[in-house]
């Protein structure tokens, strides 16, 4: 009986080590799968924000180019902020991203309705139209950082 109670014990143990265990890994390739979207997305618009400053010249091929990127990019982050990962790896994500869901989705939406609109707008080749497009964009890029990335 005794030993049958340790066995079972040790099996539960055992099983509820391999789920934590399991939830970790998936956590931790969401948590880097995110942040590994969004750096890409942060190369491909900083060079674009460069342009855009004057620090790079302007190139209506290489902006049309870059913006089709980040237009591209700019979807695919979200699906790393999965249930559950909000730890597992060093992540600036604020809980706000699991509290307020539809909030945090208005504000992806509003990024690839932005991006989106930046494709379009370097396709016209007006380059003040870009520059524009590309305030627009890093002010939505900005706004969800305000109030779910910490600082
Ligand atoms: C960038 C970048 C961001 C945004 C943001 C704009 O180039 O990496 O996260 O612009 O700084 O507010």
């Amino acid at each position: 009986m005794r030993g049958a109670l340790t066995a079972f014990l040790a099996t539960l143990v055992a099983g509820v080590m391999a789920i934590a265990y399991a939830q970790d890994i998936k956590s931790d390739r969401s948590i880097k799968y995110r942040q590994g979207a969004l750096t890409t997305m942060s190369w491909q618009f900083g060079m674009l924000g460069a342009m855009a400053k004057g620090e790079r010249p302007y190139n209506k091929d290489e902006a049309i180019k870059r913006a089709s990127y980040v237009a591209e990019l700019s979807k695919l982050p979200w699906e790393g902020f999965g249930p559950g990962t909000d730890q597992g790896a060093p992540t600036k994500a604020k809980p706000e991203v699991w509290k307020e869901p539809a909030k945090f989705k208005d504000l992806q939406d509003k990024l690839m309705a932005e991006t989106a609109k930046l494709e379009m707008v370097a396709k016209t080749g007006d380059e003040a139209a870009f520059k524009a497009q590309v305030g627009a964009t890093g002010k939505a890029c900005g706004n969800c950082h305000d109030d779910f990335r910490a600082k």
